[in-house]
């Protein structure tokens, strides 16, 4: 009987610093927040000895790479000043590369990509696709690799009317568009991911189009990043809130996967984990290999 296969996933590596992984199962990117509301204050180090030991566990529980951020970009969050974002990611920065962890900084700070990634980090996720000036020029100048992610509109206001003629075809156009301007400014294309944004500048009917049809973002033939983990559009659909979404979001990242999607980025390591390798058995799949997450140079 011929079986129906997933979506085909681009089977190079991805390249990000020192670290070239493989795509032969989907990346497991763990979210890591060093916001004050996601670690209760108790003084900088009480928030830094908080946010290591959270490192340890998602890494313990199998993350390939982890995402610091030290800047909320939920609904209504307000901006932070650079110096202050920076006091909050880069000791973890640093004392996670100098560990030999895969790094991610999810920022949209020029200042605060130059200073992490002079301290070791292998990846930036950018929520603004790298459209602040002068990003494109730090990311080429390193050997980092970078999701661009598509927002429409501002952190601050993007879900008081969001707005599309045709959401997947512009949701692809934009990121097709924003992946041609870094490999002209001298990003190789093993660097790239692409990410469709859930609930950046989305209602729930355009995050679920963009669901059914990252396949056709998958067309680009970037690894494609799904965040949709704890997500509200999974609170919209199952009534519950942001504490009690761990069933949600992984049918949601099977479901991506299922779609093509290559990394996904998850509050719940381990959960998720389990469940797609139960998912990959049944369909005949090598249950878990390794991705070789290997140093390609460096000590
Ligand atoms: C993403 O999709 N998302 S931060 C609201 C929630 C729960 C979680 C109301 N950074 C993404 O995780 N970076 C964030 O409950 C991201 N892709 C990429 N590349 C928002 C978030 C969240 C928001």
């Amino acid at each position: 009987m011929a079986e129906s296969l997933p979506a085909a996933a681009p089977q190079r590596p991805l390249r990000c610093g020192r670290f070239a992984l493989k795509l032969n199962r989907p990346l497991i990117m763990g979210v890591l927040n060093v916001t004050p509301d996601s670690f209760s204050d108790g003084g900088r180090y009480a928030g830094f000895s908080a946010a290591l030991a959270q490192a340890g566990a998602l890494l313990e529980e199998g993350a390939d790479l982890l995402d610091i951020g030290g800047e909320s970009t939920r609904p209504g969050a307000h901006e932070v000043p650079v110096e202050e974002e920076l006091r909050r990611v880069l000791p973890l920065v640093q004392a996670l590369a100098r560990e030999g962890v895969a790094v991610s900084v999810d920022t949209r700070k020029t200042e605060v990509m130059r200073a992490t990634l002079d301290a070791g980090a292998a990846f930036i996720n950018d929520v603004y696709a790298l459209q602040a000036p002068g990003a494109l020029e730090i990311l080429a100048a390193s050997d980092a690799g970078v999701c661009l992610m598509h927002m429409q509109g501002e952190p601050g206001t993007m879900q008081r009317r969001p707005d599309y003629h045709e959401v997947l075809r512009e949701v692809r156009d934009f990121l097709a568009a924003r992946a041609r301007a870094c490999v002209a400014a001298g990003i190789a294309p093993e660097r790239i991911v692409l990410d469709p944004g859930f609930g950046f500048g989305k209602t729930l009917e355009h995050n679920l189009v963009l669901l059914r049809g990252l396949a056709e973002i998958s067309r680009l033939a970037y690894p494609v990043l799904a965040g949709l983990s704890r997500k509200s559009m999974l609170g919209a659909l199952t009534g519950r809130g942001a504490g009690e979404r761990l069933a949600a979001s992984i049918a949601a990242v099977l479901a991506a996967v299922a779609q093509g999607a290559s990394l996904v980025r998850v509050h719940d390591v381990a959960a998720t984990i389990d469940a797609l390798k139960v998912w990959r058995a049944a369909q005949g799949l090598e249950p878990w290999p390794d991705v070789g997450l290997a140093e390609t140079r460096g000590t």
